[in-house]
Formats: structure tokens, sequence, C-alpha cells
């Protein structure tokens, strides 16, 4: 079939929206008609040509939902007109990873999906010039259809909104499940939270479902901070009108470090300083932000010596088949709030405003619906 996509043709250049070839789905996959997707910054990291995994001519988009069209050969646990959200980190339930419950990384299909491709070998989109175009996080999600292994879809209840629950995806399930899965923090926490975006709100959103008591936000932009008080934010920091040591003023702030802090930034000299305000004896410190290539985390290693400990999560911690309709539920029962988070609605043609309104930190989310 043909369908609609915006294709990254080459790093750093802007996407372009063309009609593109699509295979129908083979033994073990799903042929998903995409309704709604969010931008998500690790779509504008591989984008700008920072990541080293990406690959060009590629279909981004990882935070979408919509409507099962067909199934392949041995597909059991979905059929035709299904709702499902598409999972860059799937749960195939049988691979080591997925039986040991200390991970949440499935790592059935992890090598082709890191080569832009389905777990044949093969990729199911191409140009009408018949040139191969690769499968990004196993999703593709700018694409009005895309093909998806059956491992990696969660099917949803029908009555939610694609143009909301397709946050779920990524930034809502990434943001709470940091808090709840990797931090598993407390009531009466203390956190910092680096970084009040897409992500960084839904840690803050974690936050007050666990009962922290304190929810430092720290972001460069102030226009930040407002949204951030409604998701339960009780204190902003602009590094940039911090005068002195960034560690001194939050360790005072939290009354001698936080309980647990959070990188949603991707910024190497943020993370460190985020290990290094967490509590002496105890604080943990959670790494979220994806880096550029080449760049390293460093600390004295007496900071982790008397107590300190850095740790990461990659969607929150969740498995997707299982967590993913659960979260969907928390969304329609009103225990989680997402509309107030997306912030522009685009057309598929106006996709790469969304990415400028993301770099100039107007955006929270921006979807684009199909
Ligand atoms: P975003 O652009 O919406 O938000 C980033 C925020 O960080 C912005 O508000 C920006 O002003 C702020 N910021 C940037 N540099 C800063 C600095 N030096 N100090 C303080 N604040 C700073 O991005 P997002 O979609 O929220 O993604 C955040 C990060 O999380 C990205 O690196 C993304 O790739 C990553 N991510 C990781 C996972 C995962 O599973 N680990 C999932 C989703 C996103
Ligand atoms: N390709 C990058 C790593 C990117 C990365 O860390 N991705 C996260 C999800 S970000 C979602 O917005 C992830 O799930 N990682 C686990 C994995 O197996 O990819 C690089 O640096 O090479
Ligand atoms: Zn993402």
């Amino acid at each position: 079939m043909r369908t609609r996509a915006a294709v990254a043709v080459a790093p750093g250049k802007p996407l372009e929206v063309m009609d593109v070839n699509l295979e129908g789905p083979r033994a073990g996959e799903v042929l998903v008609e995409i309704k709604a997707t969010g931008l998500c910054h690790t779509d504008e990291f591989t984008r700008s040509g920072d990541d080293p995994e990406g690959i060009f001519p590629a279909i981004l988009g990882h935070e979408g939902a919509g409507v099962v069209i067909e199934v392949g050969e041995g597909v059991s646990s979905l059929e035709v007109g299904d709702h499902v959200i598409p999972l860059y980190t799937p749960e195939c339930r049988e691979c080591e990873y997925c039986l040991n419950p200390k991970t949440n990384l499935c790592q059935s299909i992890r090598a082709t999906q890191g080569a832009g491709l389905l777990p044949d070998g093969s990729t199911r989109f191409s140009m009408l010039d018949g040139t191969p175009i690769h499968h990004y996080m196993g999703c593709s999600t700018f694409a009005n259809h895309t093909v998806v292994p059956e491992i990696a879809l969660a099917k949803i209840r029908q009555d939610a909104p694609f143009d909301k629950v397709c946050y779920i995806g990524c930034g809502v399930t990434t943001g709470i499940g940091a808090v709840i899965n990797t931090a598993k923090a407390e009531i009466g926490s203390c956190a910092v939270v680096f970084g009040l975006g897409g992500i960084g709100l839904n840690v803050i959103q974690g936050l007050r479902m666990a009962g922290a008591d304190q929810i430092v936000g720290v972001d460069l932009n102030d226009s930040k901070e407002e949204l951030a008080r409604e998701f339960g934010l009780t204190d902003f920091v602009n590094p940039s009108k911090v005068e002195g040591d960034m560690v001194t003023h939050l360790v005072e702030l939290t009354g001698g470090g936080a309980d647990y802090t959070f990188d949603a930034t991707g910024n190497v000299n943020v993370m460190r300083t985020a290990l290094e305000c967490a509590h002496k004896g105890w604080g943990e410190s959670i790494i979220i932000g994806v880096a550029p290539a080449g760049a390293e985390i460093s600390t004295r290693p007496f900071q982790l010596v008397t107590g300190r400990s850095w740790r990461g999560t990659a969607f929150g911690g969740a498995s997707g088949r299982t967590d993913v309709p659960k979260i969907v539920d928390w969304y329609m029962d009103g225990k989680i709030e997402i509309d107030p988070m997306i912030t522009h609605k685009l057309s598929l043609d106006q996709i790469n405003e969304g990415f400028d309104l993301m770099h100039k930190g107007e955006s929270i989310r921006a979807v684009v619906e199909f």
C-alpha cells in the first residue's frame, strides 16, 4: 500500500513529508493505522544526527496510538479494530530479561530494532523509487500507517482519545514510571527534577502521586514554572539566576540533599549536579535524559562512596503490554492528567514546526493528528 509519512532523509535536515510504499505485515507483525503521535525530544536527538544509532533515511516517531488494520500470520493477541499503542520497549514475556523482574528491557528484538529493521531483518517502508526506508525504535509513528511486531503493541481500551493517550507511548510512562518503578519514591520524599519538559513534568506528576513533600524543579526556562506548579512543583530554580554553586544551593534548599533526583535534560553536566545534590548516605539520582554521542558522565567516586547511587531508566521501567493499558485507565479515571501538557496540535505537514516549538521552549508536547 501507499501511506503518507514524514521521512528523516539525512541527519540535521528537516523531515520531508511524502508518500511512501508500505508492505503488509509478515508473520508476527501487525499493520497499524496511526491516529496521533507526540514529538519527543529523542526524535529530535536522532533527527539532529546526535544519536550514535541514528540511521537514515528513516521514519522517526515512537509516541503514537492507532488502530489495527491487518494482522500477519500467527498473531494471536490482537485483531483488526483493536486500539493499540506501539512500544519501543517490547514485552515478549519469554526472554531472559522479561523473565527477570529487575528489568523491563526485553531484548528479544533489540538487535534488529537498533538497526532500523523488523525482526526478520528487513524493512517494510520504501520510497516510491524503491529506496528502502528504515524503521525507528520499532515504531515509526510519523507515518499514517506502520508495521510493528505483535510483542511491541499494547492493546488499550476503545474509548481512550488517541490524541491524548499517544503521549503514554513515551513521555507519560517514562516520567511517572521513573518515580514509581525505578526510584520507588516513598510518601514524604524530597526530590529535585532537572528539566521541566515533556518528561520532567511527568516525573513531577509521579512524585505528587507518590506523596512527595518537596518537589524542586530546575530549568533554564522560567516559563516552565507555572505549569509545573499545577502538577505539584513546590520550588523552582533557574540555574542561570543562582549565584555560586548549584549543588550547594540545592543542598541548602532541600535541607541536606534530596532523597531522589532526576535528570530529564540529557546534559551530562546537569547529571553530575543531580547526583551531587542527592542526600549523603541514601540519595538516589536517576538518569532519564539521553546524552549526545561521545558524551560521558563524571563525578568524584567519593560521591558514591558516601552513599549516593547513580541509576538510569528506560521507558520508566514499564513493561509495556502489561503496564500501558493500566496507565490509560489511570488517565480515563482521572488519576493522572495529560491534557494540559499537550500544548500544540499539528497536521503531518506541519511536523517540522513541532521541532521548532521544542527548540524555542514553547511547547511541552506537540501532537500530530492524522
Ligand atoms: P524537552 O525538550 O521537552 O524538555 C527538556 C527541558 O530541559 C526543557 O524544559 C529545557 O528548558 C530543559 N533544559 C535543557 N537544558 C537544561 C539545563 N542545562 N539545565 C536545566 N534545564 C535544562 O525534552 P523531553 O521530551 O522532556 O525529553 C527530556 C530528555 O529525556 C531528552 O534527553 C530525551 O531524549 C530523554 N528521554 C528519555 C527517555 C528514557 O526512556 N530514558 C524517554 C523519553 C525521553
Ligand atoms: N540510541 C541512543 C540511546 C537512546 C535511548 O537511550 N533510548 C531510550 C529511550 S528514549 C525514548 O524517548 C531507551 O529505551 N533505551 C534503551 C535501549 O535499549 O535503547 C544511543 O545513545 O545509542
Ligand atoms: Zn521518547
